[in-house]
Formats: C-alpha cells, structure tokens, sequence
C-alpha cells in the first residue's frame, strides 16, 4: 500500500511538471484528488489494513495529498496570472497613436436663426407654443377673420388637402388654438414651418415663421413698438434704424409692416434693397376684436399685439444670401459656411 501511494505521488508530479495549461492541471486534479479520484479509492482501502498501520498510512495519504494540491494550486495561480497578463498587453492603449478625425457637423443656418430669435423672445418672458401644420380651414383663416370669399385670401396661395383641411400658410392659427385654451396674461411665440404656392429668390413653398403675441389688459401700440424695436436691435445691431409702415392684415388693427435700415448698404440703397434703402421684416398689429370674438374673450377688456416674420428673410440679410433657394439645396459647400 505505501509502495503505491508513493508511486501515486510520484506519477502525479511527473505529470505535472509537464503540464501545459490550465484546463490539464484541473483535469488532474479531479483524477487524483477528486473524491472518486486515485487517492480517494486507495483511501477506500484502509480499511483493510491492520490497528497499526491504518493511521500511519492515513498520515502518508495526509501529506501526499497536501504535496500535490500544493503543486496544483501553485500551478493554477501561475496560469492565471498569466492571463491576465496577456489580457493587459493585448487590452493596452497607445495613447501616443494619433486620434480619429470625426468630421463635425454644425446646425442649419435656419435653424441657427431660429434659435436666436427664439432665444431672444425667451430672455423678454416669451413662452414657445406649437401647432400644426396640418390645420384646418377655420384656424388659418375663419377664426382669423378671413371669411370664405374674402379677397385676402389671395394674399397666401395655399396648398389645399380637401376643402376644410390645408397646410397652414402661415403660424397666426397658434394664437388661435392658444387663446382657446388659456385666458390673458398672455406673452406666446409659436415657431414652425408654413406652406405657400410660392417660388421664385424670395419665396420657397416651405419656409419659418415665428409668430409672436402679447395679450392682457391695457396692452398698446407701445408695447408692440417697444418689443419689436428691442428684439430688432438685438438680433441686428443696437443702432439699427426702424420704421413702422401702415398695412394690412384681417386679423390685426391697426396693422404695420416693420422695415430695418438695410443692413448691405446702411441704407444708402442697393441692389438687395432695391435702392429703397429699407428692408421689410414683418407684419404685425394689434389683435383684431373680431379675433377675441372667436375665443371669447372680452375686447372691451382686453387688447394685444401680435407679429409674424419670415425666418428665411432674415437668415438672407444677416448672411448676405441674394436668392432663398440656397436654404433648401443642400449644397455643403454653402452650408459648411456657417
Ligand atoms: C403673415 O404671414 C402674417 N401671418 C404675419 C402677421 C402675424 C401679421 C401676426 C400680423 C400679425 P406675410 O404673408 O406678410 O404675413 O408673411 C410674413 C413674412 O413671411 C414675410 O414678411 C416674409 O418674410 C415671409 N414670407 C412670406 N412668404 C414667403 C415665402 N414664400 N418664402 C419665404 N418667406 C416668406
């Protein structure tokens, strides 16, 4: 029985001084130390031996074990370090290797406009509201005092998806759909996309309003002068000169297009501003009562300003664009300018 356990011993170590990996080293751990392992069953046989010799060889078995699990574990802990010194080299960054180059890309020239006007309304306590674009005949125009048959509908060509639903040709509905469902105070502007048969270097059949309007008690032409005066100056230049003209819309009373000085020439007159020395920028005036009348609100009691202007007339005369189109090309080598 000694003579085997030391041949036992003696194997297991020869074996494992020629191991190679880790999955072999627990493969011979399980084969000789296993509990149906070789020393396992020799353990079995103890049972055979007589009173004295049983806890000598216990002992022998004791230590034999003890010897080649050491080996074993030994081994095991070598492998695995190994391993994880291969997974460090292979895992390790050079930080020294020159970087990617990601090509960045930047906001529309529109809708960097838009932000900035909409950034500007903010800092006055404007809140932003939407709409739709699908709108119906009677928030685009009826509620706005645009009767079927009136002649100032000629003044937006529309595209028509069936007789009462349109693509709005421009964002006044949203005063609408917001004075319905809120009463005064009221300081709204609604920026978004409208719709035109419209095509030519001025116009496109898509283009940006922003709407803007103000609505409380004792509200006057002021402060529609006021805040339209202080938005133009800080959206063009503090000392920019502004003219209000007398127009018309259905839904405003009185009613102005607003001018800036041209902002080519310093109004001295030039091809953009065609010799006027003047640019329009928006329509706007005070809020219709007929308009009150449509959301029910009091216009013995209350008044309000409301303005509309083009995003891409703007985005023309801060960047020097002679024809509108370029917006909507999609040409990079126009739109990497900005
Ligand atoms: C209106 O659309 C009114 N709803 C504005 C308004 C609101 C007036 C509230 C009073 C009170 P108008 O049709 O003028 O007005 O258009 C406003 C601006 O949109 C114009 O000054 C112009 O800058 C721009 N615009 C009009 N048609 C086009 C087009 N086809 N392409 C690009 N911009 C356009």
């Amino acid at each position: 029985m000694r003579d085997r356990l030391l041949q036992l011993e003696k194997a297991a170590l020869s074996e494992i001084s020629s191991i190679k990996n880790k999955e072999a080293v627990i493969e011979l751990k399980n084969r000789y130390l296993g509990r149906k392992g070789e020393l396992a069953s020799l353990t079995k046989e103890l049972g055979k031996l007589s009173h004295e010799e049983r806890p000598v060889v216990g002992d022998l078995i004791n230590s034999i074990r003890g010897r080649i699990e050491e080996r074993v574990n030994s081994l095991l802990t070598a492998f695995a370090q190994d391993e994880r010194e291969q997974r460090l080299k292979a895992e390790r960054v050079d930080v020294t290797l020159p970087g990617r180059y990601l090509p960045l890309g930047n906001s529309h020239p529109i809708t960097q406009i838009m932000d900035e006007v909409v950034s500007i309304f903010l800092g006055m306590g404007f809140k932003v509201a939407e709409g739709p674009e699908v709108e119906t005949d009677y928030y685009n125009f009826e509620a706005l005092n645009i009767p079927k048959d009136h002649p100032a509908r000629d003044m937006q060509d529309t595209f028509y998806i069936s007789d009462d639903v349109l693509l709005r040709t421009h964002t006044s509905p949203v005063q609408i759909r917001v004075m319905q469902g809120k009463k005064p105070p009221l300081r709204v502007i609604a920026p978004g996309k409208v719709y035109r048969r419209d095509s030519d270097i001025t116009h496109t059949p898509m283009f940006h309003q922003v709407e803007g309007f103000m609505v409380d008690e004792s509200i006057t032409f002021g402060d529609l002068k006021g805040v339209l005066t202080a938005f133009l100056h800080s959206l063009f230049r503090e000392d920019i000169a502004i003219r209000f003209r007398p127009s018309f819309f259905p839904f405003t009373e009185p009613s102005v297009e607003v001018d800036i000085q041209c902002v080519m020439c310093n109004g001295k007159g030039c091809r953009v501003c065609k010799g006027s020395g003047w640019l329009e920028i928006l329509g706007a005036g005070m809020i219709h009562p007929m308009v009150f009348k449509a959301v029910d609100y009091d216009s013995e009691r209350y008044t309000g300003f409301a303005f509309g202007l083009g995003i891409e007339r703007i985005a023309m005369l801060k960047y020097g664009i002679d024809d509108i189109r370029m917006f909507f090309e999609n040409d990079v080598r126009f739109l990497r300018q900005f």
